[in-house]
């Protein structure tokens, strides 16, 4: 049905991104982000088939894959639309503005035809939100980022309060762009950013390599997550899909009884 599916494009293209992932968190009932981090693109693609019906949101690190090509990209893409969940390109930008645009729009990758959101430290200053925004201005979708407030790892030199006021006050400037937070805290009353937290595990208290995980319910009450960022506690289980489906209960279970969805 070629007719539909142009419709449904530009039903995305002409949503600002901010809107679409609230609307899928309440559509689909989940608030989980699965952290795809595997090195090949066949095999999160075969996984995002699977488990895209569980997922709001499918993080993926481009430059660890080996067998990275723009078709395949596309192909999950084509997934992620199909499905109803996000793409978010964890690149952590961290450069002056002139090459972040560069890593953002140009190379092996070209992040910003297929990223709806990509991550974004602000330590260089608010001139990497501004490239970004900029650069995404010329592709014909929405787009958005998330500012990384503070780090799940242990001894983050971004858990410090002055640091965390400068990210909250660049998202203030920037909110057309910025539509939420990497975070393990509440950091805004406001409704208008989603917080998003990583290091989550039901069963593990951490790694070897300084990773820190909570439970979702910790992640969601204490540390006012919007949506729970997953990765080994899903891809290392014996049944990824089964699994899936379990965080994606307790984490929207959580999410309804606390924040009155
Ligand atoms: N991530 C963190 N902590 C942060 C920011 N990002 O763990 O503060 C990312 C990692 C990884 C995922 O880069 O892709 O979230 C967590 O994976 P895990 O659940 O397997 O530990």
């Amino acid at each position: 049905l070629p007719t539909l599916k142009i419709e449904i494009e530009d039903k995305n293209i002409s949503i600002p991104i901010r809107q679409r992932f609230q609307t899928i968190i309440k559509e689909k009932k989940s608030n989980l982000c699965l952290s795809a981090d595997l090195t090949s693109l066949d095999e999160i693609i075969e996984l995002s088939n699977l488990i895209g019906k569980n997922i709001c949101m499918l993080k993926i690190h481009c430059d660890i894959l080996t067998d990275f090509s723009m078709d395949k990209i596309q192909e999950l893409k084509d997934v992620s639309r199909r499905l109803n969940f996000l793409l978010l390109e964890d690149r952590k930008f961290a450069d002056i503005g002139n090459t972040v645009a560069l890593q953002y729009t140009k190379g092996l990758f070209q992040i910003a035809e297929w990223a709806d959101l990509v991550t974004v430290h602000v330590l260089p200053g608010e001139g990497i939100v501004q490239a970004l925004e900029q650069a995404a201005q010329t592709i014909n979708e929405s787009r958005g980022c998330l500012l990384i407030a503070q780090m799940s790892s242990k001894g983050a030199l971004t858990n410090n309060e002055d640091y965390v006021n400068g990210v909250i006050k660049c998202a203030e400037k920037y909110s057309d762009f910025v539509i939420g937070f990497i975070s393990q805290s509440r950091l805004t009353t406001s409704d208008k950013y989603l917080h998003c937290t990583p290091g989550v595990h039901l069963t593990n208290t951490g790694d070897q390599l300084g990773q820190q995980y909570v439970t979702p319910r910790q992640a969601i009450d204490g540390r006012g997550a919007d949506i729970v960022i997953v990765g080994r506690a899903i891809l290392d289980s014996i049944n990824r899909v089964k699994t899936a489906e379990a965080y994606q209960q307790e984490c929207y279970q959580v999410y309804e009884e606390l924040r009155k969805i």
